[in-house]
């Protein structure tokens, strides 16, 4: 299939990356008047030690000033909350619609920001033409959504994910339509036309409830143990994090470091935390510090970016609130990010 030429603009993003970084760096050292080497955003701090920032996004909000100007004050990397998912990009076989993810991947290269992928195959946002085939068309359907949307975006994702949700909290395969349908192999199959389709990208699985050692993390890294030692090609695991303030962190740093040692990356990539003040702030810190003790992760993603606009917003899941302010949480992740050397937050005696 020929492909859209953006893989091109791959130089040009990173010329914009290597000046926006530059001018952070400055600004950073300029503007702090405590320590050296504290950065003042969570990007440039999550910057000083080579990992990303970022949040999930929705095309339409990148219209509003208030939503832009706290995206680019304080991300590095995006994610298209649903515009680059099936239904989406694929709503009649073979016809593809890239309009909301093209829009996200040229805000985040004019500012240098690097873009995930999300997702590629999922049992949940299937068109409802994928919904109902059978055996091999839905496999040649799946493999032509692969190379249609993973060869589009070709040169512009860091990471992909490839495959969404396939587990089960008990460690068995999800049975969805493509594991009923396509049987154990559908993974590998997505993966390695993932590969053929977009070579530059990291590609990974992605999952909810994988917070430390459990039974569902043990059926993940069982697969990709197995996709490593038969040269199936993974590059990385996402861990969603979904998660409440009563949440039980004590296994989650241990997690994220076995599978590190399987020799993948790993990324915190749905991170929203249910509460408020402190509580919130807490189980933020101790993720954020989770994955600043595993070299192999490379970067943190919140799924959203204000309370205002969240899935849960009810829950009052994020960094800053429904007016943009920064809360607790905020400042806890940035502590967090700078190894406890960030100034204390406006207002306030002492960190969080
Ligand atoms: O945040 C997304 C929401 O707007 C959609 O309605 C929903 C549809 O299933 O998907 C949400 O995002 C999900 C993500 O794609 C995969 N992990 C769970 C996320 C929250 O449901």
């Amino acid at each position: 299939m020929i492909h859209s030429p953006r893989r091109r603009r791959r130089v040009w993003s990173a010329v914009a990356a290597v000046a926006t970084a530059g001018l952070a760096a400055t600004t950073a050292l300029v503007m702090s008047s405590g320590t050296a080497q504290a950065a003042e955003t969570l990007g440039a701090s999550a910057a000083e030690s080579g990992r990303y920032f970022g949040a999930a996004v929705v095309p339409n909000l990148l219209n509003d000033g208030t939503y832009s100007s706290a995206l680019d004050g304080d991300f590095n990397s995006v994610v298209a909350e649903n515009a680059m998912k099936w239904d989406a990009t694929e709503p009649n076989p073979g016809q593809f619609n890239f309009s909301g993810g093209d829009q996200i991947v040229d805000y985040a290269q004019a500012r240098g920001m690097e873009v995930r992928g999300h997702t590629l195959v999922w049992h949940a946002q299937q068109p409802g033409w994928v919904q109902n085939l059978t055996g091999n068309d839905l496999r040649q359907a799946m493999l032509g959504h692969i190379d249609g949307v993973a060869g589009h975006w070709a040169g512009d994702i860091e990471s992909w994910d490839v495959v969404n949700e396939a587990f089960e909290w008990d460690g068995s395969r999800r049975q969805s339509n493509l594991q009923q349908q396509l049987g154990d192999g559908w993974i590998e199959e997505a993966f390695r036309a993932a590969r053929d389709a977009d070579p530059n990208a990291k590609l990974c699985y992605n999952d909810f409830s994988t917070d430390g050692l459990n039974p569902k993390s043990d059926g993940i890294y069982d697969m990709v143990a197995d996709f490593k030692a038969r040269g199936v090609p993974i590059d990385c695991v996402g861990f969603q994090s979904h998660l409440g303030s009563n949440s039980d962190l004590s296994t989650y740093q241990a997690n994220l470091q076995r599978f590190a040692d399987l020799g993948v990356d790993v990324e915190i990539t749905e991170l929203d935390v249910g509460g408020s003040g402190g509580a919130q702030a807490n189980v933020y810190r101790q993720v954020t510090e989770a994955c600043m003790a595993v070299s192999r992760c490379t970067g943190i993603t919140t799924w959203g970016i204000t309370d205002a606009h969240s899935w849960r917003g009810d829950e009052t899941p994020l960094l800053f609130d429904g007016n943009y302010q920064k809360k607790d949480a905020y400042y806890a992740v940035l502590d967090a990010l700078n190894d406890g050397d960030s100034e204390p937050p406006p207002g306030d005696g002492g960190h969080v």
